[in-house]
């Protein structure tokens, strides 16, 4: 089986999820909290190098106050239950995004967890915070615009502008799986994407399991079958 190094998550459906079983959304958020410490598990015992997941966006800030609180909550509750885990699996915990407009709790808790998994030589579970692919690629042209006016560096290309994003360093996204049957990007990882496969699965995030991620791994290797057979 051909293994992607990088996989990218749109993890969506969990309000869905939860209205589908006569549920507060906040349950289906919890319910998806334990299916991050599944998935990343599974993932990481596969052999997947990086594993990005999208867990709030710069637009989530829009819902309503009480869920907006209790995700800032998500946070706590998936260290604290499954840190231990994570160290013991040897993997490896970044962010990407804006982690500036983070309330302080929340922000204290991923720089802990990112702190004492720095030196963990397994999988990287990179999570997408705050994150806004257009914001990450202004970002990413004033920073080169600052490095060239300092006369650091006199051009830029396909390659070099990667090292401007919050994706530095990791390696190329290989699939893109969006659960919940929604078949859009919303401005997650525009720029890496170019050559990904996308997978939209009609699954909530809840219910996206190991059989899930196995059904995407084989149509993945399907298609780079054919690709690679040009
Ligand atoms: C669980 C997606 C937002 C499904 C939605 C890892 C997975 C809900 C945050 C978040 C989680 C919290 C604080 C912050 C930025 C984002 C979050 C986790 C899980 C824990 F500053 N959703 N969300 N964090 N899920």
């Amino acid at each position: 089986m051909a293994i992607p190094k990088h996989i990218a998550i749109i993890m969506d459906g969990n309000g869905r999820w939860a209205k589908a079983q006569g549920k507060k959304r906040t349950e289906g958020h919890k319910e998806g909290v334990k299916n991050v410490r599944s998935i990343a598990i599974y993932a990481n015992s596969l052999g997947v190098k990086c594993l990005t997941l999208y867990a709030f966006s710069t637009e989530n800030w829009k819902r309503p106050i009480e869920e907006v609180d209790y995700l800032m909550s998500l946070p706590k509750v998936f260290f604290h239950a499954y840190l231990k885990e994570l160290m013991e699996k040897n993997i490896k915990v970044t962010m990407i995004g804006d982690i500036n407009r983070i309330p302080d709790e929340a922000r204290k808790i991923f720089l802990d967890a990112i702190a004492k998994t720095s030196k963990n030589t397994g999988m990287i579970l990179n999570f997408a915070l705050n994150y806004g692919s257009r914001d990450e690629i202004v970002k990413a042209c004033m920073a080169f615009a600052k490095d060239y006016k300092a006369g650091l560096v006199d051009t830029l290309t396909e390659e070099s502008f990667n090292d401007y994003l919050m994706t530095a360093g990791l390696p190329d996204i290989d699939l893109l799986i969006r659960t919940s049957g929604e078949e859009r990007i919303s401005n997650f990882l525009l720029y890496q994407l170019a050559y990904s496969e996308l997978i939209f699965r009609p699954e909530a995030w809840p219910d996206f399991n190991k059989q899930s991620l196995d059904a995407c791994l084989e149509e993945f290797e399907h298609r780079s079958r054919r690709f690679g057979g040009l």
